[in-house]
C-alpha cells in the first residue's frame, strides 16, 4: 500500500505545507526564495514531490523539517494503483506528494541497554582517560579483555580433534551437562546420582533464566515471582517478556549499606504460598552484599515453611570467594533440603566466555521421573526459540571441567582474576581515604564482594563522573572493578570525591535499572 499525502498550499511569502502521513501531521514551512529540487526528508518518510507540481511551484531545495502537528490542515489518503492523488486546488497551485511510509513507522526508538548501553557511549567517547567500569567484564591490568590460557589449550584440543559441527541434540553437549551440574552440586551429590536434576544447555546465564521463565509461564500460571530490590536489571526484562509476573523483596539498605534481613524475610514470608523466590547465588548484583552462612538457612527456613520454590540465579561462581565450591554453598544448602528448585548458570564471567554463551538451567526436582518430565519440556520450549545450543563454549567448559590439569589451571586462573578484582578494591579503599578529607566511611567498598562495587552516588553523580570524568558506569552507582587496574585507581577515587561532594544533589537514593 503507498500513502499518499495530498498537499493543499497557498503560496504566500513563507508558505505553509501540511501533509499527513499515517496519522501524522507535519507542519512545513518553505521559504519561496528556496528552490524547491528535491527533498530530503527525515529518514522516517520517503516523500516523492509531483514533478509537475514541483516545476510549477519554481520554489526552491530545502530540507523539509516535521515543525509540529496540524491535524487541522489535511487528512490521509490512500491510493491503490496510482501511486499519485489528485490534490485540490487552492488559488495558484496544486500539487501531490505520494508518501511512502515505512510499515514501522509505529515502532518508536528503544532506550539505550541500562548496562550494555554503556559500553556502546564509551566506544563513542575520544578522551584518552576514558575508563568503562560499566559492564562486568574482566580486564586485565593494561585494561585489555582477557581470554583464559586455560580456554586456549582447550581450543586448540578441539581443533587437534577436529571436532565436527553438527547441531547438538536441544538439551545440549551431554558432556557440558554433565560437568555443569557437577560443578554446582558437587560430583557424586545425591540429586546428581539419584538423577533428580533435569539440565540443559541454555544460551548463558540469560537464556537460561529465560527458559526457566517460560517454564513458570507455563506451568505455574498465575505464580509470582519475587526479585531482590535492586536487581541485575534485566531480570525484570526476563519476566515481563515472558509474561511472569513479578515483585520485589526487600534487600538492600541505603543507610547501612548492607542487606536489610529483617527486610528480605517478612517480604518471603509475606509472598502468597508457592511463589517462586530469585537468589544470586554469590556475589550479589550490584550490590555485591551476600547473606552471610546463618543467614542463608534462615532464607531457607522461611522459603521452606511458605512453601515457596527457590530460583538461584548463579552467574559468578568462583568471582566471589575464588572458589567454586565455597561459592556454590548456597545452593549446596538448599540442595540438601531435598527442596526443588532452579538454578540458571553462566560461564561468562569465571571462564570468560562472554560471547560463546554458554550457560545451563537445572531444576532440582524430588525424583528422577519429575526430573525427566520437567526436561522434555524445557526441551520442548527451546526447540521453537532457537532450536538447539551452539556447541563451541560447551565443549570448552566439558574439556576443561573435564580434565584434571585443565579443571587445576582454571582454578589458578580463576582465583588471579578474583585476586586481582579484590587488590583493586583495596586500593580504591586507600585513595579514597587518603584523599577524601570530609570524614566519610568508605569501609562499605572493603565490605562487597565480587566483580562490582555499589557505590551510592546517585544519578546526578554517576552523570557527573561520566560527564566530567569520562568514567562509565551503570546510573544506579554500580562500577566494574573488574575493569579498573592500579594505575587507574587514583584517578577513579578523585572523580569519586569530586561526584560524591560537588555534583547536583537529586532528593533520590541510587536509582535501579
Ligand atoms: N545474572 C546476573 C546476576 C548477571 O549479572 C548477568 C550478567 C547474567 C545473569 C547474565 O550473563 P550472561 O552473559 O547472559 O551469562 N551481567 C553483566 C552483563 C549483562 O548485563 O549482560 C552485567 O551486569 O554487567
Amino acid at each position: 500500500m503507498t500513502i499518499i499525502a495530498p498537499l493543499k498550499t497557498k503560496l504566500d511569502k513563507t508558505s505553509d505545507i501540511s501533509f499527513c502521513l499515517d496519522k501524522s501531521l507535519y507542519l512545513l514551512t518553505q521559504s519561496r526564495s528556496d528552490r524547491f529540487r528535491n527533498c530530503a526528508v527525515p529518514t522516517k518518510l520517503s516523500l516523492v514531490i509531483d514533478s509537475m507540481a514541483s516545476s510549477m511551484l519554481s520554489l526552491g531545495s530545502t530540507s523539509l523539517l516535521p515543525r509540529e502537528i496540524n491535524k487541522d490542515k489535511l487528512k490521509l489518503g490512500t491510493s491503490g494503483s496510482n501511486p499519485f492523488l489528485k490534490a485540490k486546488c487552492f488559488s495558484r497551485v496544486t500539487m501531490s506528494v505520494a508518501v511512502k511510509p515505512s510499515r514501522f513507522e509505529g515502532i518508536t526508538m528503544a532506550p539505550p541497554d541500562p548496562i550494555l548501553g554503556v559500553s556502546e557511549a564509551f566506544k563513542a567517547d575520544t578522551n584518552e582517560l576514558k575508563l568503562n567500569l560499566g559492564v562486568g567484564a574482566y580486564r586485565t591490568e593494561e585494561l585489555q579483555p582477557y581470554v583464559l590460557n586455560v580456554v586456549k589449550k582447550a581450543e586448540n584440543l578441539m581443533l587437534e580433534r577436529g571436532d565436527n559441527k553438527e547441531y547438538l541434540p536441544i538439551e545440549g553437549l551431554a558432556a557440558f551437562n554433565k560437568a555443569t551440574a557437577e560443578l554446582l552440586f558437587g560430583a557424586g551429590h545425591p540429586v546428581i546420582k539419584e538423577q533428580k536434576v533435569a539440565t540443559i544447555q541454555g544460551l548463558s546465564g540469560t537464556g537460561s533464566l529465560r527458559l526457566a521463565a517460560a517454564l513458570i509461564e507455563r506451568y505455574f500460571p498465575g505464580a509470582k515471582v519475587l526479585i531482590s530490590a535492586p536487581t541485575w536489571g534485566n531480570h525484570k526484562n526476563i519476566f515481563n517478556d515472558a509474561k511472569v509476573p513479578w515483585s520485589e523483596y526487600r534487600y538492600y539498605d541505603p543507610k547501612t549499606i548492607g542487606l536489610d534481613f529483617e527486610g528480605m524475610i517478612a517480604d518471603i514470608k509475606e509472598a502468597p504460598e508457592g511463589s517462586f523466590i530469585l537468589l544470586h547465588g554469590c556475589a550479589h548484583n550490584p550490590t555485591g552484599i551476600d547473606p552471610t552462612p546463618e543467614q542463608w538457612v534462615k532464607i531457607a527456613d522461611v522459603i521452606q515453611e511458605k512453601n515457596h520454590i527457590p530460583f538461584f540465579d548463579v552467574a559468578y561462581q568462583g568471582f566471589a570467594s575464588g572458589s567454586l565450591d565455597e561459592d556454590a554453598a548456597s545452593v549446596r544448602l538448599f540442595a540438601e533440603r531435598g527442596m526443588e528448585f532452579f538454578v540458571a548458570q553462566s560461564y561468562s564471567k569465571n571462564l570468560g566466555l562472554y560471547a560463546e554463551r554458554i550457560g545451563a538451567i537445572n531444576v532440582v526436582c524430588s525424583s528422577a521421573d519429575a526430573a525427566t518430565r520437567v526436561k522434555s519440556q524445557l526441551k520442548r520450549i527451546a526447540r521453537p526459540m532457537y532450536s538447539n545450543p551452539p556447541v563451541h563454549g560447551a565443549r570448552i567448559v566439558a574439556n576443561v571441567v573435564g580434565d584434571a590439569a585443565m579443571f587445576n589451571e582454571w582454578k589458578a586462573e580463576m582465583e588471579m582474576m578474583a585476586g586481582r578484582i579484590k587488590t583493586v578494591r583495596q586500593q580504591l579503599y586507600d585513595s579514597l581515604v587518603s584523599k577524601d578529607k570530609s570524614g566519610k566511611d568508605w569501609s562499605f567498598i572493603l565490605k562487597q564482594i565480587g566483580m562490582f562495587s555499589f557505590t551510592g552516588l546517585n544519578k546526578a553523580q554517576s552523570d557527573n563522573m561520566t560527564d566530567k570524568w569520562h568514567v562509565y558506569m551503570t546510573k544506579d552507582g554500580r562500577i566494574s572493578l573488574a575493569g579498573l587496574s592500579m594505575a587507574k585507581c587514583e584517578y577513579l577515587a578523585d572523580a569519586i570525591i569530586d561526584s560524591y561532594h560537588n555534583a547536583l544533589l537529586y532528593w533520590e537514593t541510587p536509582i535501579e535499572l
